[in-house]
């Protein structure tokens, strides 16, 4: 069988209801409930007056590609806001502006998924088709994609502006997203079999994924509550690199295994050829012909071909290793934060963490 121990599913979906939560209902509630005050900004920016053709197309481009995610980018902004700040300014206002860059977070998300999708060629997101799958949408989603980035940085002129720390905020986006973008470089620049290895792995995840996805928010949670310490912030980046490699880790694993009802999205690691942590695991214990299986059926369209190479999975147990690396990267991270300093909030890196751990989607 195909499946690990993480399943059967039913239990591990019971298990995750219960996990550690990034924030509180009401904090999610208050999030949710931003997203149409966001979009009315920005289709009223001054910048599309007299565009009133292309609205309706920018809307449902807003709509079906921003707010239907898990949203743990978005969150972890105000959750480490929320922890970060002094208590005297934790105003109504301050937090708003939390949620606002939570958004521009889940904007560079969009920006980046619609794009993703169409580079690794997949048919489902978030349990619908890919943007750019609807039948009048196809390579126009570049166009939307682009859009969706810039719109980031309309929000951020328009709330941040004045703001002490806007010129860190914009210069820590473009960072990220040229980091991404390299990374997806990356991760799309398909090498034989024999380069997929751990080093190659750790470079393309810790750019394509875990900097714009873990380090990110929480660096513009420290700017908001204007702490732009670079000691503090490298402390922070160290940690949450590792948690993003862990991250991208699950998804790759998920890819493979995971259930694309609980996922949202369909595996197309195999066919593609990536280096994933699947495929640089296996090449570390394959045998010989066992190489020369991965050699043969490894990044290859057709379907048979990937099913050998998920059989050929089973056999070196990658499930049974990918659990036993989930819990070392889960040990090891632990104790990075408990060598933090004492004056970061260490429950907030552990929820970062916990809020991951043993995900199914
Ligand atoms: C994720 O890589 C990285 C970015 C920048 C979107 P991926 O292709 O494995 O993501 P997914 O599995 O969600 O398509
Ligand atoms: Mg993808
Ligand atoms: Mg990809
Ligand atoms: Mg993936």
């Amino acid at each position: 069988s195909l499946s690990s121990t993480r399943f059967p599913l039913q239990a591990t979906v019971e298990q995750n209801s219960k996990k550690a939560k990034l924030v509180t209902e009401e904090e999610r509630l208050q999030f949710d409930n931003l997203f149409p005050k966001i979009v009315e900004d920005l289709v009223n920016n001054k910048l599309l007056e007299n565009l009133e053709e292309i609205t309706p197309r920018f809307i449902r481009s807003l709509k079906y590609n921003v707010p239907n995610g898990k949203k743990i980018r978005g969150l972890a902004v105000v959750a480490s806001y929320m922890s970060l700040e002094k208590p005297d300014n934790l105003t109504n206002e301050n937090i708003r502006l939390a949620n606002i860059l939570g958004w521009a977070v889940e904007m560079m998300q969009a920006f980046f998924l619609v794009l993703d999708d169409l580079t690794d060629g997949s048919e489902t997101r978030r349990g619908e088709p890919c943007w750019y799958k609807h039948q009048d949408i196809g390579l126009t989603a570049i166009n939307d994609g682009l859009l969706l980035e810039n719109s980031l940085y309309m929000l951020l002129k328009k709330y941040f502006s004045h703001h002490p720390c806007y010129i860190k905020l914009v210069e820590l986006f473009h960072e990220s997203s040229t980091i991404t973008t390299l990374g997806q470089m990356l991760d799309c620049n398909i090498l034989n079999v024999s380069k997929l290895t751990m080093n190659r792995y750790d470079l393309i995840v810790s750019n394509k994924t875990a900097f714009y996805s873990f380090y990110l928010p929480v660096a513009l949670a420290l700017y908001l509550s204007n702490n732009t310490n670079s000691e503090i912030h490298q402390h922070a980046k160290k940690i949450l690199i590792e948690t993003g490699k862990f991250f991208q880790v699950q998804d790759d694993f998920l890819d493979c295994f995971g259930d694309p009802n609980v996922t949202g999205k369909i595996g197309t690691d195999i066919e593609t050829g990536k280096c994933t942590w699947l495929a640089a695991k296996a090449m570390e214990v394959a045998s010989v012909s066992q190489k020369k299986l991965m050699e043969e059926h490894y990044g290859k369209q057709n379907p048979d071909d990937t099913k050998k190479i998920k059989e050929l999975y089973v056999e070196l147990d990658i499930p049974k290793l990918f659990e036993e690396f989930e819990e070392l990267s889960f040990k090891r991270i632990q104790s990075y934060i408990q060598n933090l300093p004492q004056e970061m909030p260490h429950e907030l890196f552990d929820r970062i963490m916990a809020n991951t751990y043993k995900r199914i989607c």
